[in-house]
């Protein structure tokens, strides 16, 4: 219950921002909210950034250890981390394919993107910088900067969180081929280690209405007219355009073509699990009814138990999609330039991986948004701009991670003839 209070929370701190904002201006108290207000907002991205990196290296570590069992229960981790790694570069593909098309971030006009600029300049500049500088490299200079030379020195770059990455992925593969009682104690450490980030993360959370607050009320202050609004608003149908074709056209494809199973049965299987990951933001706290339903649907016990909860951890179809679109808003809300398709590659290969280290827990996929837009060499700084309306968005893009869940342990189960589903 607690976690859905928050919930309504956030929600009326986004209006009463809103209308916040919009009344300061209107009675020429800008400087009011720009000087004791807008901090708050500051602080509350800031926290986000803090904890990013630490959640990314420990949760991947803990990702890739589970797989250790893996190759205990070969028939089905292949075939399981297979469909989970093609559904999330699916989703991550069509989120820069409709944010490419749709161009949310054009509809700021040009007055609103400079006053953006303006806020958030020492950030933007530097990314314009670097990006610049990046350009005059040869064609593979991107794989030579994803080695690190120095992790320590990658950790502290926002921009080198592929060298991270590629570090830490090194050390799950380590832990996976060490003997298991000399990988027990380290997992174990990573393991709570995990555990105490995620507790940071819902202390975060505890402040996160005055932060929203305090973000949508600067945001009514420092945009000149409602074109920036406008633009958010566009960039959420963006999100939701390929939230819903992920759910009603790609996951139904897949389930007839892989499992011979009626979406709409499906559908009405799954739709307990879907409603409390709309209303609880959360795939971890949703699992258990997950299971429940996958179970009612006829997956049997020992595929669900296995590909569901490695799924709620490491499977994030509608985190990938959103990361996917928020980057390119941002890149076109903030940067003079369009991205290059090296740089859109880029946002694949970190989007995914960024799911995968994402927490299923409420705000994880805007905390891992850090990751993606360092690596991208976008303004961290636009997660300002994105933010307040980022609640309602991780409600429906939990309800994807469910399913994307739900459907590939539908399909795993078939193909291990687990699946005693009554065909229509
Ligand atoms: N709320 C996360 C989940 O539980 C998803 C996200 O934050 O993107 O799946």
């Amino acid at each position: 219950m607690k976690k859905i209070a928050l919930h309504w929370k956030i929600l009326i701190a986004m209006a009463l921002g809103l209308a916040f904002g919009i009344l300061m201006k209107n009675l020429s108290l800008t400087a009011v909210v720009i000087d004791w207000i807008k901090p708050f907002g500051t602080i509350f991205i800031n926290l986000l950034k803090m904890i990013a990196v630490p959640l990314i290296v420990v949760s991947l570590i803990v990702g890739l250890s589970d797989l250790k069992d893996i190759s205990k229960i070969s028939k089905l981790g292949g075939r399981t981390v297979l469909f989970y790694l093609c559904s999330t570069m699916v989703a991550v593909i069509i989120g820069l394919g409709l944010a490419n098309s749709i161009q949310p971030g054009s509809y700021i006009n040009n007055e609103s993107r400079l006053s953006l600029l303006a806020h958030y300049s020492t950030d933007a500049n530097q990314k314009i910088a670097m990006a610049s500088s990046a350009k005059t490299n040869g064609p593979l200079q991107p794989l030579i900067d994803s080695v690190p030379d120095n992790f320590f020195a990658a950790l502290s770059d926002n921009g080198s969180m592929l060298k991270v990455i590629l570090f830490v992925i090194l050390i799950g593969i380590g832990l996976i081929l060490i003997e298991e009682e000399k990988a027990k104690p380290v997992i174990d450490f990573f393991k709570g280690l995990n555990a105490v980030i995620m507790k940071i993360i819902d202390l975060i959370m505890l402040f996160s209405p005055y932060g929203v607050f305090a973000l949508m009320a600067a945001l009514m202050v420092e945009i000149p007219d409602f074109s920036t609004l406008g633009a958010l608003g566009i960039y959420g149908l963006t999100v939701l355009l390929g939230l819903a074709f992920m759910t009603f056209i790609f996951y139904p494809l897949l389930l007839m073509v892989f499992a011979r199973v009626s979406p709409l049965k499906f559908f009405k299987a799954i739709a307990p699990a879907q409603l409390l990951a709309f209303s609880t933001s959360s795939s971890a706290a949703t699992l258990p009814v997950t299971m429940e339903c996958v179970t009612d649907l006829g997956v049997d016990d020992e595929v669900s138990s296995f590909v569901l909860p490695l799924g709620a951890t490491v499977n994030m179809d509608g985190t990938s999609l959103y990361q996917a679109v928020a980057a390119l808003f941002i890149a076109q809300a903030m940067l003079p330039y369009p991205l290059d398709f090296h740089t859109q590659l880029m946002i694949v290969v970190t989007a995914t991986l960024a799911s995968i280290g994402s927490a299923a827990v409420p705000s994880a996929g805007i905390v891992m948004l850090v990751i993606v837009l360092g690596q991208a060499g976008i303004p961290e700084a636009g997660l300002a701009l994105i933010f307040a309306i980022d609640r309602p968005l991780d409600m429906c893009r939990t309800v994807v991670n469910v399913t994307s869940d739900a459907t590939i342990a539908t399909i795993v189960a078939k193909s291990v003839d687990k699946l005693h589903f009554s065909k229509d």
